[in-house]
């Protein structure tokens, strides 16, 4: 590199610090939450139900949270990416095949976007998905259940983060790539990245019952995918990506990358690329991808391996995709409830650039286009502009609408959310974050129907909000109240990890299909059991099979003979409990596993390898009754080699 190229950069680095740590001080109080009756807006009475419940990712805890609005409370932690050993998640045989990929069983990821599903573009409480970034993935969560199960991996994919938003019918989720790569990968030069690497976009599919397929992947020039949304009501058919490093930079990419003054939103047609599958005008690629799913019938997670990929490519597709040029090094994409406009968050701009789909349309009918990129046209940037908003706030990232034609914008650098008007983009509020605001979530606030009333902002750093603790402290979540002209903050509250994104949905679109119990007669796990009567323990050779049950206050069997060092020993567990909220907890001592922690009417297995010879106890984890203290069991473990009587019992039958 040489001196001058050096230079700029330093200084570019410094100056993007430096707006970067202003947005933490500058504002120096603490914000104007004693403001009146902000207390009374955010008391739920002891008792009483949240209006809204919020799904929050948890970035680099790889999960997904569940808050109550306006409340700010945590209700639960929902194990998706990352092995949960409080719920055995990646931990019990059930479901250790969530985490398997073609890489093998991956204990971690980072999450970002959790997306609801949506019935004519509104979210409609049956999933939610989310994606996985460092390793491609997309996850479904049941949300009756609130459990993970489903999980596909996306070939030819690398840096996940565009994903999974979804279409207006659910019809597909989406996934951009974040780093282009070589496709299919192969031993090549990096410094051969301009050109050659790929940029794929995955569109998952579907199906009514929610079973995620790889319906087909667009090959894009290698630019970084960044965010999604798709077009609604007139422009439903559409998906938009923003793209930044369209420079084909390869190294340094905080000044590499942001050398143009415009990369693109490229608009893909989902539905000419429906046309072009049936047509066949598609290559079939080889590639190996996982797909996990659990079977709420067996309580069981199967992992299965696919091979195939549709892919199109632009260049033989004409139509399929445009670009529309944005300023500068877009980040947040976001479509306004009409789906007329396609909001672009440039976020080395003080402005944000809003492009109109009629326009568009009309651009693309007309041929306006200005260049053409590895065959896809680039629209003229004045042909498709609609508006611009005059901010001044500094690093734009993402908009979420209200209810009343209103848009909500963040931003990161000057550390606010800017309320403007969508058509006249006019500048109506601004309110300081505390502090660095990254993605903001209004009930609804991306689909065809914001619920509005809420805004929670997603901060990037917390400083002094919360009493220290030490080096680390929680990312921040700030309340805001937006009925009123102006936005009133109202909450603050800790979230888990580092929420990118969340999602809002009245409470009784999902509470009353919330699961309460599992029912045993349902339950058609390979290794469940239905009553006492049927425990056992079951040896095949090294393999021991302990067939246990578990009702208030105790296991059965809970004495266990015959057991040798050298074992494989799996604790087949059935809790016989149909009451709601009942779980039965198990620990070994001595287990280099997790605890299981077994919902009523649930079977979970444990793998216990035991090391030395002894009488090793066992236990309740989770406090169940007055009699929880009670609820233990010995194992006697004999020399390797022996040969015990195989014995069990509880109380005095056998
Ligand atoms: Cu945090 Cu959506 Cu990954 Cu923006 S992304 S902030
Ligand atoms: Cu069962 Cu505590």
């Amino acid at each position: 590199m040489n001196l001058k190229r050096f230079r700029n950069l330093i200084v570019f680095s410094l100056t993007l610090m430096l707006m970067a740590s202003c947005g933490g001080d500058k504002n120096g109080s603490k914000g104007p939450l004693g403001a009146g009756d902000a207390a009374q807006k955010v008391y739920v009475a002891p008792g009483e139900y949240d209006e809204f419940y919020a799904f929050m990712s948890g970035g680099f805890s790889g999960q997904v949270s569940v808050y109550g609005l306006p409340s700010g409370r945590l209700f639960k932690v929902i194990p998706v990416f990352s092995v949960d050993a409080e719920k055995a998640w990646g931990f019990n045989e059930e479901t250790k095949p969530m985490l398997e990929t073609s890489h093998g069983f991956l204990p971690w990821d980072d999450s970002h976007h959790p997306e609801l599903s949506q019935t004519d573009g509104i979210p409609d409480g049956r999933w939610l998905f989310i994606n996985a970034n460092n390793t491609p993935r997309i996850a479904r969560i049941d949300l009756t259940t609130f459990e993970t199960v489903e999980i596909i991996e996306l070939p030819n994919s690398a840096g996940n983060h565009s994903s999974p938003f979804t279409t207006e019918n659910t019809e597909y989720v989406v996934a951009g790539t974040r780093f282009s790569v070589p496709v299919p990968q192969k031993d090549m030069a990096i410094s051969e990245y301009a050109g050659n690497y790929k940029g794929a976009l995955s569109f998952v599919k579907i199906a009514d019952d929610g079973r995620m397929d790889i319906a087909f992947q667009i090959l894009m020039p290698g630019y970084n995918y960044d965010l999604a949304h798709s077009g609604k009501g007139e422009s439903d058919g559409w998906t938009f990506f923003t793209s930044y490093n369209t420079e084909e930079s390869n190294t340094l990419l905080e000044v590499e990358a942001s050398k143009h003054d415009k990369d693109f939103i490229a608009a893909v047609n989902w539905k000419l690329a429906e046309q072009f599958i049936a047509e066949g005008n598609y290559e079939e690629m080889n590639s190996s991808y996982m797909r996990n799913y659990y079977d709420e019938g067996t309580q069981m997670a199967t992992s299965e391996t696919l091979n195939k990929v549709k892919v199109l490519k632009p260049e033989d597709c004409p139509g399929l995709v445009y670009f529309l040029p944005t300023p500068k090094s877009p980040h947040g994409v976001d479509v306004d409830p009409t789906g007329e406009y396609i909001v672009g968050n440039g976020k080395l701009s003080a402005d944000l650039t809003v492009h109109s789909f009629t326009k568009m349309k009309a651009a693309i009918e007309n041929e306006d286009f200005e260049d053409e990129k590895y065959g896809i046209p680039v629209l003229n940037f004045d042909a498709t502009l609609a508006g611009v908003v005059k901010s001044t706030g500094l690093g734009p990232l993402h908009t979420e609408f209200d209810n009343n034609g209103n848009a909500y914008t963040t931003f990161f650098i000057s550390s606010e959310v800017i309320k403007w008007k969508v058509g006249t983009w006019e500048v109506l509020d601004r309110a300081p974050t505390y502090y660095s605001v990254g993605h903001l979530m209004v009930p609804g606030g991306d689909s065809r129907q914001p619920w509005g009333k809420y805004l929670v902002a997603l901060n990037k750093i917390t400083k002094d909000r919360y009493l220290p603790t030490g080096p680390e402290l929680n990312q921040s979540a700030q309340l805001f109240d937006i009925s009123g002209d102006k936005m009133q903050l109202i909450l603050d509250f800790p979230t888990v990890g580092e929420p990118h994104y969340a999602q809002g949905i009245p409470a009784e679109v999902i509470m009353n299909n919330s699961k309460q119990l599992y029912k045993l007669e349902e339950n058609h796990h390979p290794h469940a059991i239905m009553s006492e009567e049927d425990t056992k323990v079951v040896r095949e050779g090294n393999v021991v099979r302990i067939y246990m049950t578990t009702i208030r206050s105790h296991f059965a069997p809970d004495n266990i003979e015959g057991i040798k060092v050298g074992d494989e020993v799996y604790f087949h567990i059935t809790n016989l409990e149909q009451d709601f909220d009942v779980p039965h907890g198990f620990a070994v001592m001595g287990m280099q596993n997790s605890e299981l922690l077994i919902m009523p009417g649930q079977t979970e297995t444990l793998l216990w390898k035991p090391l030395f010879e002894g009488v090793i106890p066992f236990y309740c984890t989770d406090f169940c009754s007055a009699l929880h203290q009670e609820m233990q069991g010995y194992i006697r473990v004999s020399a390797r080699g022996s040969s015990p009587e195989m014995k069990w019992n509880v109380g005095n039958y056998e």
